[in-house]
C-alpha cells in the first residue's frame, strides 16, 4: 500500500500518478522511494511495457518537500543517502514518460529529467529554483539538463533559477511535446500505446544504447550498438517482425 502515489494500469501501461496535491506533490523521501519502487515492480511486471509518471492539473512537482529539507545538516544526508533511490530510477529498463501539467520545480523536473521522454502542457512551468534557497539542484539537475541543452544554457537556467515555459523547454531539446493542458493524459497515454506496440525487446535495448550515447566514446558506443544490435537477433520478435513485412500484415510482438 503506497501513500503518496496512486497507481494503476491500463492495458499495457503502468501508471504511477503523484498523489500530495496539498503541497503541489513536493516529494519527501519516502514518496521518492514509493515511486522508485514501483517504478521496478513495473519493470519487473511481464504484463507492463511502458510506465507512465503523471502529476495533477496543478503540479507534476513542485520541488523536494523544503519542510523536510530545511533541517538537514550534511550528516545527517550523508546518513540517509536520500539519492540513493534516485540512481535505482536509472536502472529502469523499460521506456518511462512523464506527462507534466503546471510546475514540475526542482526535484520535480529533475524526476520529469529521469523519464525518457516528456510531454507537457501548455502552460508547464519548469526551473531549478534552489538557487533562491540556497543550495542547488541535488537528485542529477545540473548534469542532466546540460547534457540535453549544452552549459551555457543550463548555467543560465539554474543560476537564474527562473522558469522556462513548455514552448522554451521544447525549442531547447528538453522535452519531447507540448500539448494543450486538458490533453496532456491522454496524448501521454496515445504515445505510451504507440510505445507498447513496438518490439519491446528492441526498446530495451535501444534505450541502453542511445544512453550510452551521453556517456561514452563513439567507438565505445558503435560496439554497444553493435552487440545490442546482434542481441536483437535472438529474439522470437525478430522473426515475427521480419516475417510480418514479408507477408505484408502487421507485426504482433511478445517481448521474447
Ligand atoms: N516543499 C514543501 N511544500 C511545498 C513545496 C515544496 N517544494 N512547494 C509547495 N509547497 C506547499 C506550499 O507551502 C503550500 O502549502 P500551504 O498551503 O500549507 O501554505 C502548498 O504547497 C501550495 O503552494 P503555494 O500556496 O505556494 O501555491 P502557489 O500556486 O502560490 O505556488 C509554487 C506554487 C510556485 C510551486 C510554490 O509553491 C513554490 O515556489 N514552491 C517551492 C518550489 C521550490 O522551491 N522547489 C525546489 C525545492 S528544492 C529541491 O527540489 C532540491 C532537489 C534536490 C533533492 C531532491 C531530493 C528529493
Amino acid at each position: 500500500t503506497t501513500k503518496h502515489i496512486h497507481v494503476f494500469t491500463e492495458g499495457k501501461i503502468g501508471v504511477i500518478q503523484l498523489n500530495r496535491p496539498e503541497v503541489a506533490n513536493a516529494l519527501n523521501r519516502h514518496m521518492v522511494k514509493e515511486i522508485v519502487e514501483q517504478m521496478e515492480a513495473f519493470d519487473r511486471d511481464e504484463t507492463i511495457r511502458i510506465i507512465l509518471l503523471k502529476g495533477n492539473k496543478k503540479a507534476f512537482a513542485a520541488g523536494a518537500d523544503i519542510e523536510e529539507m530545511m533541517d538537514e545538516t550534511p550528516l545527517s544526508l550523508e546518513l540517509a543517502d536520500p539519492f540513493a533511490d534516485w540512481d535505482r530510477m536509472t536502472l529502469i529498463k523499460k521506456p518511462t514518460i512523464a506527462a507534466v501539467n503546471g510546475f514540475a520545480l526542482g526535484g520535480g523536473f529533475e524526476l520529469a529529467l529521469h523519464c525518457d521522454l516528456i510531454l507537457a502542457g501548455e502552460n508547464a512551468e519548469f526551473g531549478f529554483p534552489e538557487v533562491t534557497l540556497g543550495v542547488m539542484p541535488g537528485a542529477g539537475g545540473t548534469q542532466l539538463l546540460t547534457r540535453l541543452m549544452g552549459r551555457a544554457k543550463a548555467l543560465e537556467w539554474i543560476w537564474l533559477g527562473k522558469s522556462m515555459s513548455a514552448e522554451e523547454a521544447l525549442r531547447c531539446g528538453v522535452i519531447n511535446r507540448v500539448v494543450a493542458d486538458a490533453l496532456v493524459t491522454e496524448e501521454a497515454m496515445r504515445l505510451a500505446s504507440q510505445l507498447a506496440d513496438q518490439a519491446p525487446i528492441s526498446l530495451r535495448l535501444i534505450k541502453e544504447a542511445v544512453n550510452a550515447a551521453g556517456d561514452t566514446t563513439l567507438m565505445e558506443g558503435f560496439k554497444l550498438e553493435r552487440k545490442n544490435f546482434y542481441l536483437s537477433f535472438a529474439s522470437q520478435d525478430q522473426k515475427e517482425g521480419m516475417h510480418a513485412f514479408k507477408e505484408k500484415r502487421s507485426p504482433s510482438f511478445k517481448g521474447v
